[in-house]
């Protein structure tokens, strides 16, 4: 008889799933046929599985994904928590816009968390608040700190109900932040390096958790890189929610704001009203796939 589950995560190659109606976890292998023709099964994958009634399984079907977000690698997800940090480390804002572009691009809801606000000095308040108010236009904005209680409450409501992914680059506290709002979950995290200011790559894996009060998280390992080298040169900036308002009003339909003439981008970047650092970053994106080199991640 064929069950439904839900994939949460992986051991040795088979793949660890969640039955929907027991709640029991089946280890199972994938049928050849999906090898075959090139299928992988990743977590928050909905599948449909045979039990060999003494706790394996195969998975029979992979039903269609809602959503996929190639890194980190999370079908289904209703939400993204984008977990960044202005120290400690200092996460740079190219990486932090990627990741955005790639959030836009799979049309998943992205919340924007700053933590360990405890570790703010002075200078880095003010940085801080550029930042939201600037992608507070277009993102839901939290702060917090695991330190001192800062915003716990508010990111627990966040993931209540939903099926969100942690995203954010190693050291940031994704995991930390999950074993303060659910102690229960038990995540192992990691210090920074003090040599190199970043995260030492903790999470090693994608795994889908089930929150004590309802819902569902996957923990995430940190990315140091996002490759963006799929996207085509001309629809980048449809993924930049700052540009995407003002669609229709550059001199050339096709304008993709470099260096046309009548291009109504430069003009707002100009006055200050589309922030510099993010039309900076667009063209370094360009730059990047033209060359379709992406950095090693
Ligand atoms: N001061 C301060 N430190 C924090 C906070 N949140 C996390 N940390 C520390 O930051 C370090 C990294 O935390 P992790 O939770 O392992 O970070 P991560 O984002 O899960 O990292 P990866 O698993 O490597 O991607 C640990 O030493 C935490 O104790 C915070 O709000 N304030
Ligand atoms: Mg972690
Ligand atoms: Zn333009």
């Amino acid at each position: 008889m064929r069950k439904r589950g839900i994939v949460v995560g992986f051991h040795s190659s088979m793949a660890l799933v969640e039955d929907l109606e027991t709640s029991e976890e089946i280890l199972c292998k994938l049928r050849g046929k999906f090898k075959k023709q090139g299928i992988k099964v990743i977590v928050g994958d909905r599948v449909e599985y045979s039990s060999d009634g003494v706790g394996g399984g195969v998975i029979e079907n992979i039903l269609p994904r809602e959503t996929f977000l190639p890194k980190p690698r999370i079908a289904n997800v209703d939400q993204v928590v984008l977990v960044t940090t202005v120290r400690s480390p200092e996460v740079p804002l190219y990486i932090f816009d990627k990741f955005l572009v790639l959030a836009e691009r799979a049309k998943i809801p992205t919340i924007i968390v700053f933590n360990k606000v405890d570790l703010l000095i002075e200078g880095d308040l003010k940085r801080l608040e550029e930042l939201e108010s600037y992608y507070g236009r277009y993102y839901k904005t939290l702060r917090t700190s695991v330190v001192d209680g800062t915003g716990l409450s508010d990111l627990k409501e966040v993931f209540k109900g939903k099926v969100s992914a942690m995203a954010g680059m190693s050291g940031v506290g994704k995991s930390s932040l999950l074993n303060a709002i659910n102690p229960g979950l038990r995540l192992r995290v990691g210090e920074i390096s003090e040599k190199l200011k970043r995260g030492r790559h903790t999470t090693t894996s994608v795994r889908l958790l089930k929150f004590d009060f309802g819902g569902y998280v996957a923990d995430t390992p940190g990315f140091a890189n996002l490759d963006i080298s799929d996207i085509e040169e001309d629809e980048l900036k449809d993924f930049f929610v700052d540009f995407r308002e003002y669609d229709g009003m550059c001199a050339f339909a096709d304008c993709i704001h470099v260096s046309e003439p009548g291009c109504y981008i430069r003009r707002l970047v100009a006055q200050g009203e589309i922030a510099s650092h993010r039309y900076e970053n667009y063209l370094k994106m360009l730059d990047e796939i033209s060359h379709k080199a992406p950095e090693r991640s």
